[in-house]
């Protein structure tokens, strides 16, 4: 790449971030106030109003659904000025929209960024996903090994035992029976009620934020945002599309899926280097969320690039109008 590419690439990222805790703002008026579609709402507007300000020729691959049921950031929607890199673009205008109406831990706006063609076009239908942090060889954990064989790997790899492992699931009937095999080997685990992208991503700091390991199913656009976050901050995060009915396979064929039984790696859910920006919007573990004083409101957004390994977190604060 030439230096003035590498220049523009890294403004990009920078514009990338402002799309990011633009839509964090819009939706701070609705945190705490129970409802989760205004909230929704107003991220979605505020995302695509700052997207379609950015120099690119996008293309969004990961939305808010298919053309006929999302108005908007739908998969397919050209967005940007047209004028400037041709580029994918998955995003989650505000992953935990629950979250934000409880105002409970880690609501986050998402986005990121990669050359046309890096990221799977993954139906709106779950994924099995897997992940762990840094610094472990390839395959150390595999999708095929029970619950409690993972966490032995992953303890025999750490060299720890099993009792200091702390595993990040998603509290829900159809984990009960993953959720009890865990316990049994002594493993601590952090139940989350919702947001698996942030869910993933606390295994790439597993100092600052405890979790070692993230497993369960979830949404499969939420496990592509997550392999780009991890991309570039380390780890291994493994999926495999869960079908329910023929409906979702009929999705999955039209997002171009032929093998319905692939295990999917981070790199070969995201190809290329990415850029990734996140947004506060409810405190947590990653990112601190959205704070309000009287005629002030103040964020932090996290931006990645994968290409060099950076991670920026940038508090932004800015008056109410
Ligand atoms: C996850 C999580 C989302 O849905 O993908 C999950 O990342 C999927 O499971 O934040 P359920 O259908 O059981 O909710 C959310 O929790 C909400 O979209």
């Amino acid at each position: 790449m030439t230096d003035k590419v590498e220049f523009q690439d890294r403004m990009l990222s920078l514009g990338l971030a402002r799309v990011a805790e633009q839509a964090a703002l819009a939706s701070a008026e609705w945190v705490g106030r129970g409802q989760e579609k205004a909230a929704d709402q107003a991220a979605v507007n505020a995302m695509r109003t700052q997207l379609n300000m950015l120099d690119i020729a996008g293309v969004v691959v990961i939305g808010e659904g298919e053309r006929d049921e999302a108005p908007m950031l739908y998969i397919g929607e050209e967005v940007g000025t047209g004028h400037g890199p041709s580029v994918d673009i998955a995003l989650d205008p505000l992953e935990g929209t629950t979250l934000t109406a409880k105002d409970m831990p880690n609501a986050l706006t998402v986005i990121a960024m990669g050359p046309r063609g890096s990221m799977l076009h993954a139906p709106d239908t779950y994924m099995e996903k897997l992940a762990i942090g840094p610094g472990y060889p390839e395959g150390v954990v595999s999708l095929d090994m029970s619950p409690a064989e993972r966490v032995a790997a992953l303890a025999a790899a750490q060299g720890c035992k099993a009792s200091d492992i702390t595993v990040c699931i998603l509290e829900r009937p159809r984990h009960e029976a993953m959720i009890a095999e865990v316990r049994g080997t002594g493993a601590s685990i952090r139940l989350i009620t919702d947001g698996d992208v942030a869910g993933v991503m606390h295994c790439a700091e597993p100092d600052k934020t405890g979790i070692d390991m993230y497993m369960g199913t979830g949404g499969a656009p939420e496990g592509v945002l997550a392999a780009a976050a991890l991309k570039c901050m380390g780890g291994q995060i493994l999926g495999r599309l869960v079908f329910r009915n023929d409906d979702e396979k009929a999705r999955a064929t039209r997002a171009g899926i032929t093998d319905f039984d692939r295990v999917y790696t981070r790199d070969e859910m995201v190809t290329q280097d990415v850029i990734f920006a996140a947004t506060g919007v409810t405190g947590g573990s990653l990112l601190p969320g959205i704070r309000r004083e009287p005629g002030w409101v103040t964020c932090t957004t996290l931006l990645m690039r994968s290409k060099t390994g950076s991670v920026r977190r940038m508090e932004y604060r800015t008056p109410v109008l």
